[in-house]
Order: structure tokens, then sequence, then C-alpha cells
């Protein structure tokens, strides 16, 4: 067979074929709080929900000096045009957070320089739901979006009755309710036919595992999923520790699925201002070495919140191949710290890891995520073939687009045992 030699790429071409090659690659979103159509009434999206962000909320206290309180008490509407014309009229939008939604703007054709949000409310009271996702999702160059759901969830749990599979999503069962609210809410499964109690009895354990069998055969999840706090420690004496290794584990293994660990939030630091209160803590990461050890048969990915935990996320990716970091999740998710996440992975991991997730809550933001993190990671990767080249071994555009499908859309596949 004729090998197509592949031209190699010169330094001064490298940046333009990486861009290129990311721009041409469809990206697997693997954490979102988006939702299919037929969960639509528990999702976000529109131009009042792209304004009103809890990230743009924090932004908002700290530029005007409306008391939170007064805030809450203004409708959505009116919330939307406080933060427009106090973060993006009487200030430049030059923040992460404010630059998204200008960005999102004129990817929608609408207007980035308005004195109020008349035009784009315009063109939101034309849209479907339906048709709206794909046009955002061509936008944004993802394929797919992975859900967050929750089963204790009271908004979200009925609609999954009769709820459709749909091609552009992923389910994922969500845990924190379990996990790290047991005491508030072991009374929920026991008022849906489930036989716990309080303390995690050998019965109520078996009862958990019910719980979670019922609905992974419901959701199908690609993935277990639950949020801990800076302290989380494992093992430990708690309730926590005990469903998580006697009934968390198990039937992530029963289901052949990996469980994602989100680690290291201080929850609502300042509950004043609500969703936006919470904050970041280090945390102890050998929670994580005893549990990939001591767990062989079960995989987990991780993303971590405090900066300083990324490094040594790092080390123990190398000491665990059941280990998948993912992300530079919420207050990392911004340029000057993603670059420095990104070439760390890179320099220890190759490309082994899953370099980026979204978050997003609001469906337009997955288009600015992902221009921003194409934007970001097309110099480190191009910096990273420079160096390969210079050292001795010529790259070509093969090579790069192979890395970007492992990076992007493989290592996820393989890890979760999503089909192609
Ligand atoms: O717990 C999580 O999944 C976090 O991502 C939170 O949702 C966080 O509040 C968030 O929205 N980050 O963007
Ligand atoms: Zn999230």
């Amino acid at each position: 067979m004729n090998q197509i030699v592949e031209d190699k790429l010169s330094k001064q071409n490298l940046v333009s074929v990486v861009e290129e090659e990311l721009n041409a690659t469809q990206i697997i979103d693997i954490h979102t709080h988006l939702y299919k159509p037929s969960l639509g009434a528990v999702g976000l999206w529109g131009i009042d929900e792209l304004v009103t962000y809890h990230y743009l909320e924090a932004e908002l206290f700290r530029s005007d000096d409306i008391a939170p309180e007064k805030y809450w008490a203004l409708s959505k509407r009116e919330q939307a045009d406080l933060i427009w014309r106090t973060l993006f009229v009487e200030n430049p939008p030059i923040s992460e957070a404010t630059r998204g939604v200008v960005a999102v703007l004129q990817a929608l054709d609408l207007p980035t320089e308005g004195r109020d949000l008349s035009e784009a409310r315009k063109f939101y009271a034309g849209q479907t739901l339906e048709a709206h996702i794909g046009k955002v999702f061509r936008l944004a160059g993802i394929s797919e979006a992975v859900m967050t759901n929750d089963p204790l969830d009271p908004a979200e749990a009925p609609l999954w009755k009769d709820s459709p599979p749909h091609n552009l999503f992923h389910a994922v069962l969500r845990l924190d309710r379990v996990l790290e609210k047991w005491p508030e809410h072991w009374q929920k499964l026991q008022a849906e036919g489930y036989r716990v109690e309080q303390n995690p009895t050998p019965a109520t354990i078996a009862e958990v595992r019910r719980f979670l069998a019922d609905w992974c055969k419901v959701m199908e999840p690609v993935y277990m999923a639950v949020s801990l706090s800076d302290d989380f420690a494992f093992p430990e004496n708690s309730i926590r520790a005990q469903l998580l290794r006697d009934a968390v584990l198990p039937a992530c293994r029963e289901f052949n699925i990996p469980l994602s660990l989100m680690i290291g939030v201080r929850r609502q630091v300042n509950p004043a201002i609500r969703l936006a209160g919470d904050g970041s803590g280090k945390a102890d990461l050998r929670a994580v070495e005893n549990l990939c050890r001591e767990f062989p048969q079960n995989r987990f990915l991780a993303s971590l919140l405090s900066r300083e935990n990324q490094h040594e996320l790092c080390v123990y990716s190398r000491k665990f191949a059941n280990l998948m970091p993912f992300g530079c999740w919420w207050f990392l998710n911004n340029p000057s710290i993603v670059e420095e996440i990104t070439r760390e992975r890179i320099e220890m991991l190759g490309m082994s890891f899953i370099p980026q997730h979204s978050d997003a809550r609001v469906l337009e933001q997955v288009i600015y995520k992902w221009r921003n993190t194409r934007r970001t990671m097309a110099p480190i990767l191009a910096n990273s073939y420079a160096l390969l080249t210079e050292d001795g071994r010529p790259v070509t555009r093969e090579h790069i687009r192979h890395d970007l499908d492992r990076l992007f859309r493989k290592n996820f596949q393989k890890f979760c045992g999503v089909a192609n």
C-alpha cells in the first residue's frame, strides 16, 4: 500500500495547523449542567439566564452597592437588566465571565454593545429549544454534552419518566445528596420504597445499592459523580465513607462505569449570595491515593478545585492507570491557570488525560467556554510539538489529529466505555 508521506511540519506552521485541527475536532463535553430537551423544564438557556449566571452575580455584588437581599427580590428580567447595565454598559466586560457573554452574543449575530437587552430578547422570542440546542452545539464545536442528573432533585426526577434518550446528551448519576447530605435525604429513599434507615446497616446498604441500580437502568449513566468538600478524607469513620465503599463503588463495578470525584468545594462561604457563595479549598489527595490503590477494579475521573492540588494530581495519575484527571474546574477555568495546568499535564502524562469540560450551566455558555479552550490550548500544544521537533522528531498533521482525538474524545470514550 503506498504510504501517504505526510509533510513534516515546520515550527512556523505548527500553530496554524494545530488551530485548524482544533477547530475541526468535534469535542465531547464531559461535564455540564445542561439537559436533553425532554428534561428542558430544568434546563437554563436564553439571554436572561446567561446574564444572571452566578459568576456574574458575584461580580455584580462587587461593582454595585446593591444589597444581595434587594437583588434577590428583583424579577429575573430586572436582575438581568441591572447586571447588563452595571457590568456591560457602565464598565467594560473585561472579566472571563462577562467577556464570555459578549462572545456568545457575537456568535449569535446579536449586538454586543447594546444599552439594553431588547434585541437579544426579541431574538430569543423566536427560538425553539431543540433547534437552538443544535445551533449552539454547532457553534461550540461539540458533538455531545454529558449532563449532571440528580435522582433526588424533586424538579428533575419526575421528568425521567418516559424521557427518551437523545443523541447529543449522555446522563450522569449525581450523588451529592446521597453521599454529602445523607442525613437530610435518606427519608426520601424510604418514601420511594427503599427500606433504608439513617444508619448504614447492611440492609440499608443493600437498599442503597438497589436505588443506584434502579436509576442506572433508567438513566444509563456514562459515570457516577459526586462533588466533595475540601475536607474529604478516605478512609474515614463516616456515613459518607461507608456508603462510598459499600454501595457506590460496588455499583460502579456492577455497571462498569467510573466514579467522578470533584473535590475541593467549600460550600456556602457566603450564603447571602446563594449559588455564587461557594468557595474553594485545598484537599488532602491521600483520599484519592487510597481509593485508587484499594479499589483497582474501579475507575476514577478526578477534577480538583484548588490550583494547589493540580501538580500532585498529575503525580498520582502517573501512579494509577485507573485515575483520569479531567478539566480545569470552576474557578480554574481561566486562561492563566488553564495554561499552567495543561502544560504540566502534557509534560507528565503525555496525551493520556482529558483537558477540559465546560461545566456550562446555561446552554449558550458552551460557545464561549470552548472558544476559550481552543484559543488557550492551541499555543500550548504547538509549543509541545515545537519542542518535540527541536529534539529530533518531526511532527505531521496526522500526529496532531490523532492526539486531539485522544484528548477530546477517545480518552473519555475508552475510560467510560462509550461507543464512538
Ligand atoms: O458541583 C459542580 O458540578 C460545580 O461545577 C458547580 O455546579 C459550580 O457551582 C458551577 O456551576 N461551576 O460552574
Ligand atoms: Zn459542575
